[in-house]
């Protein structure tokens, strides 16, 4: 593949959900050799720390959303940062948790905008985190981002969407866990969604290498935000939400080169590593092996694909 300039962003956003940890993950996966395995594929690699989210007003105890204003404030940051790295090269933002979607997801689109190309999103995740904050039970907001991104109601103090991303321009692979209000929200709309039994009849391949083709054809630009859960926690232990019937380590590596042939990403989340529940780094190590994978580490190598 053609040499990147990767920007590796931390965003340690621990404020999506309750239980902490998610925090530590930027540092656990420059640990696991982040920088490195992308160096040795031939890309520059500028790091450009942590960022921290700016200052916001004490949380109130009169609503059911989990740390809202801490969220709402990462969002701010987030947003421009996208917005900004994406005119200098290719921003892997590190999780911390996936509200940190929230803000990556919608700056990317933005730069899109600017630049008159249509922005398309691959989710990869056992949950569709297509919540808004009145449809949420848990109030944890990491449940939200896809809700966000695509326009819907109820985000009240949140930045507004100014370039919502089209729900034709979703895709979500790995689904086992949708809770009751997603579902019949999910059903309305144009997103292409897979759940896992789908996976297991078809192969992963079919209805990503379908979507990549579809990127293509339309000259977009691709973002993807993989969660730790897509993975089955056999193999990626360190994440708090567990839900079992996940993607295998061949299937998760497929997706990587899949996405790699296609040439088209362009950014990436690594969400929901939470390092207090590791074990000895593994779940760290994995996806950084997938990050690198999604840039061109293989085997052998292949001719480039068209998916067109
Ligand atoms: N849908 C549930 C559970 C959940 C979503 N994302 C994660 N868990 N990681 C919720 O709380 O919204
Ligand atoms: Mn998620
Ligand atoms: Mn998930």
């Amino acid at each position: 593949m053609t040499s990147k300039h990767c920007i590796i962003i931390g965003a340690p956003v621990d404020s999506g959900k309750r239980r902490a940890g998610c925090l530590m993950g930027p540092d656990s996966y420059r640990t696991a050799g982040l920088g490195d395995a992308l160096q040795d594929l031939g890309h520059s690699v500028k790091d450009m720390g942590n960022l921290t989210p700016a200052n916001h007003q004490p949380e109130s105890e009169s609503t059911h959303l989990n740390q809202l204003n801490e969220t709402i404030s990462w969002t701010h940051r987030l947003i421009r940062i996208a917005e900004d790295s994406m005119e200098h090269g290719l921003p892997i933002f590190l999780g911390g948790d996936h509200a940190l979607a929230l803000g990556s997801v919608a700056g990317v689109a933005n730069y899109a905008a600017k630049k008159k190309r249509p922005q398309f999103v691959l989710w990869l995740d056992a949950h569709s985190d297509f919540h808004t904050p009145q449809t949420t039970d848990s109030g944890n907001l990491h449940g939200t981002p896809l809700g966000y991104v695509t326009g819907r109601d109820g985000f009240t103090g949140f930045p507004a969407v100014t370039s919502p991303i089209p729900q034709e321009n979703i895709c979500i692979l790995g689904l086992r866990s949708v809770d009751h209000a997603e579902r019949e929200a999910l059903q309305q709309t144009a997103i292409r969604f897979h759940d896992m039994r789908q996976i297991d009849e078809t192969g992963i391949s079919k209805p990503l290498t379908d979507f990549l083709a579809h990127v293509a054809e339309q000259n977009g630009l691709l973002h993807v935000s993989l969660d730790v859960d897509f993975l089955d926690p056999s193999i990626a232990p360190a994440v708090g939400t567990t839900v079992p019937g996940g993607a295998t380590m061949r299937e998760g590596h497929l997706v990587m080169e899949l996405i790699c042939d296609s040439g088209l990403m362009t950014s990436l989340d690594l969400v929901e590593l939470n390092p207090f529940l590791d074990e000895r780094g593994r779940t760290a190590q994995l996806m950084v092996d997938l990050a690198a994978s999604a840039l061109g580490r293989r085997v052998f190598d292949r001719p480039t694909r068209s998916f067109l």
